[in-house]
């Protein structure tokens, strides 16, 4: 059917090329997730397995979509960036944004099992997506330390008001109002006061949120005849709870911006 009458309606669908060049972020985010968590009773403020399911995924993706060198994830959303001289999808927006949206949320239901082995999955999950374009390395850095500062303060907050409403018997709106206006290190100082607990010793998981990209791993690939091993470094994909605000992590991990 090669140049039928119908064809013209082909130049309907818009171009949408990423600038080259860039850096391409994709961040999904679940879709109410909020009634999705209740409903297959995660753990608040974290349930671990949850969090352990979306890293998991996440790892999934950046395995099977090599040009992704750097992932974030937090609560229900994950931010993968695709290295900047990237072709996939020849840099197409729509194809890009929907693949990985789609693969993450395939990776999701298919993996529920191994996370939760006890709990059937109530609800249908539903991911939505968003590309974010960056033009300088700067730009990317504060993107993802934006992500890991909200981690930082949602995390912090939710803290507090669990603790509140679970253990001190609070109504949601009693811990609500104890919290109104609070900073940092108030919150720090009523964790500790009221519930003995020390901020900085939560889980890093929680406090940081999770990093997966390709990092330098040693690994033994064979013994000499004598038993010694043989170390090579390997690129492996990772799941780490670092901390990317600081420069550190950026200068300990070169590759990552460069490669
Ligand atoms: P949206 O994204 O506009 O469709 O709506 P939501 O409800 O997904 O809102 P969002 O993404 O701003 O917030 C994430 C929700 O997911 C939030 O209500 C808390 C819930 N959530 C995420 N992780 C956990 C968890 O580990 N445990 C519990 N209990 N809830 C969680
Ligand atoms: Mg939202
Ligand atoms: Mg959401
Ligand atoms: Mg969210
Ligand atoms: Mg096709």
């Amino acid at each position: 059917m090669a140049n039928s009458k119908y064809e013209y309606v082909k130049s309907f669908e818009v171009v949408d090329k990423i600038l080259p060049n860039t850096w391409i972020v994709v961040r999904i985010d679940g879709r109410n997730f909020h009634r999705f968590s209740d409903e297959n009773e995660f753990d608040k403020p974290n349930d671990v397995q949850a969090l352990n399911l979306m890293n998991s995924c996440a790892v999934a993706v950046v395995e099977e979509f090599t040009d992704i060198i750097f992932s974030y994830g937090v609560s229900d959303e994950y931010s993968f960036v695709f290295k900047r001289t990237s072709q996939f999808y020849e840099r197409r927006n729509s194809k890009i944004l929907s693949t990985t949206v789609s693969l993450f949320t395939a990776y999701y239901v298919k993996k529920w099992k191994e996370f939760f082995p006890q709990k059937d999955m109530r609800l249908t999950p539903s991911f939505d997506g968003r590309v974010v374009i960056l033009p300088s390395n700067v730009n990317l850095s504060h993107y993802l330390a934006w992500r890991q500062v909200d981690c930082h303060v949602n995390n912090q907050y939710n803290t507090c008001f669990w603790m509140l409403v679970l253990n001190k018997g609070k109504t949601k709106k009693e811990a609500q109002d104890i919290l109104k206006g609070t900073e940092t290190q108030d919150k720090n100082e009523l964790l500790f006061q009221q519930f003995d607990i020390n901020y900085s010793n939560l889980p890093a998981i929680f406090r940081k949120g999770s990093c997966v990209f390709k990092d330098k791993v040693e690994e033994i690939v064979k013994h000499t005849e004598s038993g010694d091993p043989v170390k090579r470094l390997r690129k492996k994909v990772v799941v780490s709870h670092c901390d990317v605000i600081e420069d550190r992590f950026w200068k300990d991990h070169p590759w990552i911006l460069d490669g």
